[in-house]
């Protein structure tokens, strides 16, 4: 547990510089609780990519907060801005996966190099030391080296895997995947995807179509499809932008935010919730398969400002 709150506070070290540190030393002046405070506040939660409205929404938030609870200090506003900013993300959290009908199978999409690949080997490695089993679909069958990127993740964290041809066709990986898990009695499928094709409405029209070939193949065998969205945290704002094209094509039911580690504008967590409205279910603050964690909000709230 020590273990694992230490890597997020490090994975979000960058953040917490431009943050935590920014708004700590705002706070610790002992200035008045005015406007002056309150806009300030606002321009840190915006310069850490919150977003405009979010910033504004938080720190009218938080401030109606002081007046309720009588704070006087503004030493004492930072554990009313902790508070806000977990109830912000809190109320936007994932329901729990549905086990009852195995296996869970996960498509994973986003546009390139933003961590798809990474982040089925992190999370096959979570659910294989967990005692779960796991079988990966190489269902990014159009940049050649896809598939053997996967079998390495595959064969470290010891989960089966599906592959195909490159140039073969995804929906039937995915298929295949699904079915092998029905005979075999696995619980996970974690189906990788491109991250780019010969055009957006191709890839889209990829997307879906091995959405029905997994629905295909759940059948009247039972499983539950869900559809995690891949997102690189120091693309911003614009990242924001991207996932949206996603969202309008397919129903995304979780996020998965990588390369915390790589900003100070850890924010972002804060912007999705807002702009999305989709639950952050995992983020990445490293490279290594323990660096990619399930989120909660008070840890990661918590580790921002410790
Ligand atoms: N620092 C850091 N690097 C990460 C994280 N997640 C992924 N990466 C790195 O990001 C790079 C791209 O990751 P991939 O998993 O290949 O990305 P992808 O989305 O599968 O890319 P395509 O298959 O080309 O669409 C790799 O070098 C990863 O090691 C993270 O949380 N932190
Ligand atoms: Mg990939």
């Amino acid at each position: 547990m020590r273990e694992f709150f230490g890597r997020l506070k490090r994975g979000l070290t960058k953040t917490k510089q431009r943050f935590g540190t920014e708004l700590q030393e705002t706070l610790n002046q002992g200035v008045p609780l005015d406007d002056e405070l309150f806009e300030e506040i606002e321009t840190i939660l915006i310069s850490a990519d919150c977003g405009v409205e979010v910033a504004e929404e938080l720190s009218v938030k938080v401030r109606e907060r002081c007046e309720r609870e009588g704070v006087s200090k503004s030493t004492d506003v930072l554990e009313r801005i902790k508070a806000e900013m977990v109830e912000f993300l809190v109320a936007n959290r994932a329901a729990p996966v549905d086990n009852t009908t195995p296996p869970d199978v996960v498509l994973f999409v986003g546009v390139n190099g933003v961590g798809k690949t990474t982040s089925i080997g992190k999370i096959g490695s979570h659910y294989h030391e967990a005692g779960e089993t796991v079988v990966f679909a190489a269902a990014d069958t159009f940049r050649a080296a896809a598939g053997e990127q996967l079998e390495i993740w595959a064969e470290r964290v010891g989960a089966r895997i599906v592959r195909s041809t490159h140039g073969g066709d995804p929906a039937a990986v995915a298929f295949d995947a699904v079915k092998a898990a029905h005979s075999r009695g696995t619980q996970h499928v974690l189906i990788d995807t491109a991250g780019r094709l010969q055009s957006k409405s191709n890839l889209m029209a990829e997307l879906s179509k091995i959405g029905r070939s997994v629905n295909k193949a759940i059948g009247d065998h039972g499983g539950h499809l869900r559809c995690l969205l891949v997102m690189d945290a120091t693309t911003g704002q614009n990242g924001l932008l991207q996932a949206m094209e996603f969202t309008k094509a397919i129903n995304v039911n979780g996020i998965v935010l990588t390369k915390l580690d790589g900003t100070a504008k850890g924010g972002i967590v804060l912007a999705i919730a807002h702009q999305l409205q989709i639950p952050v279910e995992w983020i990445g603050v490293g490279e290594t398969a323990a660096d990619l964690q399930s989120f909660e909000p008070a840890e990661f709230v918590q580790a921002l400002f410790e």
